[in-house]
């Protein structure tokens, strides 16, 4: 990807540090990119993590690769180096997930963490939330959606006032910098079964899998 390319691609969202390309990836790199994901689970299995205190279990289910792994439990929410359920450290990031790193936030220092998250039902969603378990917010967040479209909200830095809401396609590919880099935001709804994209790569039951690169220290 040449930075004209990037360029050409983006389109403004009226929100500053929030950049979104859509289909930045095509759908031979989507494939590609899901059978990767796909093989890695393989060797740190997707698990149902629980809220902090409650222990209520989230309507989605996560796994990571990398360095580190964003994890939740009864505990809080950390990251650590290896899988919560089998103690195994975190695969390798794939190599074309590292490459839109490089592509969109070349200025930044490696990524340390990419956690996986699979929408695998109807219901599953995500609260609002700010992405704020990292030691340094100078790093954006890059995230890529892959299958079932979903509608994502972002607003400000407070939980209270105005929300805009985004359709995420296959392929779309975010940056969350700046001011928005602890901006709140969520996924409200997920089409479940609009694409077949999932079932056909490695993920039974389809759905919708989001990857977000972070920076930890
Ligand atoms: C999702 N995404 O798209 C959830 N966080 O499934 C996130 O929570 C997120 O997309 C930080 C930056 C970008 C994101
Ligand atoms: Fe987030």
């Amino acid at each position: 990807m040449t930075a004209k390319l990037l360029e050409k691609r983006e389109i403004p969202t009226g929100i500053d540090g929030f950049r979104l390309w859509p289909e930045l990836l095509d759908v031979a790199a989507q494939r590609a990119m899901l059978a990767e994901i796909a093989s890695m689970a393989e060797k740190a299995p997707f698990y149902r993590p629980v809220m902090p205190r409650t222990g209520r279990p989230f309507s989605i289910t996560m796994t990571n690769c990398g360095d580190l792994g964003w994890v939740s439990d009864k505990e809080g929410y950390r990251y650590q180096p290896a899988h919560p359920e089998t103690g195994t450290p975190w695969p390798a990031m794939p190599a074309a997930v590292r490459r839109v790193w490089d592509a969109l936030a070349p200025e930044a220092p490696s990524p340390q963490c990419c956690l996986v998250n699979w929408y695998l039902t109807e219901k599953a969603r995500m609260g609002l939330h700010q992405d704020r378990d990292e030691a340094d917010f100078t790093a954006p967040v890059v995230s890529i959606s892959l299958g079932d479209p979903a509608r994502f909200r972002i607003g400000g830095t407070t939980r209270k006032g105005k929300t805009h809401s985004v359709m995420l396609n296959s392929g779309d590919v975010m940056v969350l910098s700046g001011e928005s880099r602890l901006a709140f935001h969520g996924i409200d709804h997920v089409r479940f079964g609009a694409t077949g994209l999932l079932a056909e790569i490695g993920f039974p039951g389809g759905g919708r899998i989001n990857l977000t690169m972070r920076r930890v220290s």
